[in-house]
């Protein structure tokens, strides 16, 4: 019956969003944003999680690898490397303050106590039906096993929005499997075999009826290399296009997020990591660069598509044989060929764009088996619709639901920003 919940600032189940003003469901007073933390038991105490310091960094990993999202059956939890962490959680704006931990008061001599629960928010500029809102992202809301159902979720929830308050922020967006008032999207989760073999052994993809192992390896292969031409992994001088043509492309949605040149080159653009991190990497961008047909000079090229994707394991919770699976998550694409101006009716357009980004996730798929990857995530949106079945995606049982927090909207459709995991 959602105790918290109903007490906060988002719409309720029965509401008719539609016929509703769209915007803020409660002015923000900057007046009542309380000047301290809300009260925890005796024994635990705030702190704030300081991700340059490596030791900190290493209890926000402890934490999360042993107690963050796992799925219903219990055999797989998200496993995030320290390196992914500053990635998520360190984007251009990023504030220490906004890495909010609780930990068990120290004893004796110690000079902290044990993390047991993390809540974290980062800027975000999201474009909602034109409304631009600058708002934080919350995510990784995580709390020890021993600690659950003791009610101090609510309590990190109400402690990370005042830490926005007090920087005069009023809106986030957050997403997550569990059902709360009230989804703005709904999204499925896809997945699409690379080691069908492996996949199987770990008990994630069952033998489909009348078939067996061999035809399901046979079902999955892809080739060795990537087919389109000009494909090449994006550089610093590539952010300016790359930007212009994302921003065109997702202006065709309903809700986006709205990056500046800093943001899409900490997001999209992977710096080269020290030698014993270079297993660490998490960001892989492809570009497209073709030559302009429209350029006077025939040898000027631009970037016509790109697509990236991350990765991020998961631990295997209880099997003797594989320990982990490694996951390339699809984050961002966009293609020129979403404005094919050479026909003039929408079907045929339509089929322009599936047949190219048929050709763009091909070449994504064989770059990530190439990689190593055991399996390519994506969910229900942007253009996901034109590619997922033809590219032998199948439907998880995992469901991501997208929540705004403080503003009211009609339901979202199809595309929007792609998520970290969870
Ligand atoms: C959840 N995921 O409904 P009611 S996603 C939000 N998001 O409240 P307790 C959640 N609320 O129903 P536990 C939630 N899960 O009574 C549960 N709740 O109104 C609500 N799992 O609290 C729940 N990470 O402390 C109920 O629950 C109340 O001990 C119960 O802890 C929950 O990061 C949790 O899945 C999820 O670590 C922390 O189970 C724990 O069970 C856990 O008794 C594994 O809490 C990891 C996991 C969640 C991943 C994520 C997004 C979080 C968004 C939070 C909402 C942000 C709002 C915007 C704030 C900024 C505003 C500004 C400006
Ligand atoms: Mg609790």
């Amino acid at each position: 019956n959602y105790k918290f919940w109903q007490t906060q600032p988002v719409p309720r189940f029965d509401e008719d969003v539609s016929k509703q003003e769209e915007g803020e469901i409660k002015k923000g007073d900057p007046d009542k944003v309380p000047k301290a933390p809300p009260p925890l038991l005796d024994e635990f105490e705030w702190c704030t999680v300081d991700l340059d310091n490596e030791d900190e960094l290493g209890e926000v990993y402890t934490l999360l690898n042993g107690h963050y999202v796992e799925d219903d059956e219990a055999m797989f939890r998200f496993a995030y490397s320290s390196h992914f962490f500053k990635w998520a959680l360190k984007s251009p704006g990023w504030r220490k303050d906004w890495h909010i931990g609780v930990r068990v008061k120290p004893k004796g001599d110690a000079k902290k106590g044990k993390l047991v629960a993390f809540i974290s928010a980062i800027p975000l500029t999201l474009k909602v039906r034109g409304t631009v809102l600058n708002c934080s992202e919350v995510n990784f809301l995580c709390i020890h096993k021993k600690l659950r159902g003791k009610r101090l979720a609510p309590v990190l929830i109400k402690e990370v929005t005042r830490r926005c308050n007090v920087e005069g922020i009023w809106q986030a967006l957050y997403t997550g499997g569990a059902v709360l008032p009230t989804p703005i999207s709904s999204c499925r989760y896809y997945h699409r075999s690379l080691d069908w073999l492996k996949l199987h052994e770990v008990g994630f993809s069952p033998m489909p009826p009348n078939s067996n192992k061999a035809k399901q390896i046979t079902r999955y292969a892809l080739p060795s290399a990537p087919k389109t031409e000009g494909m090449r992994l994006m550089e610093q001088k590539d952010i300016a296009q790359v930007k212009d043509l994302l921003d065109r492309y997702l202006a065709r949605f309903e809700m986006l997020p709205v990056f500046s040149e800093e943001e899409l080159e900490h997001w999209f653009l992977h710096k080269e990591l020290p030698e014993d991190k270079v297993d660490e990497r998490v960001i892989w961008t492809y570009v497209v660069e073709s030559t302009d047909e429209y350029a006077q000079d025939p040898k000027t090229k631009k970037i016509t598509d790109f697509f990236n994707f991350y990765r991020l394991e998961s631990s295997v919770i209880n099997n003797a044989k594989h320990g982990m699976i490694r996951a390339a998550y699809l984050f961002y694409y966009a293609t020129e060929s979403a404005f094919d101006s050479s026909h003039k009716d929408g079907e045929a357009s339509k089929k322009v764009l599936k047949a190219r980004l048929n050709e763009l996730m091909h070449d994504a798929l064989i770059i990530a088996k190439s990689l190593n990857f055991d399996v390519f995530n994506a969910l229900t949106l942007l253009d996901n619709v034109h590619f997922l079945a033809d590219q032998k995606f199948g439907a998880g049982d995992g469901q991501l639901h997208y929540y705004l927090y403080n503003y009211r909207t009609a339901p979202i459709r199809g595309g929007m920003t792609e998520k970290m995991g969870l």
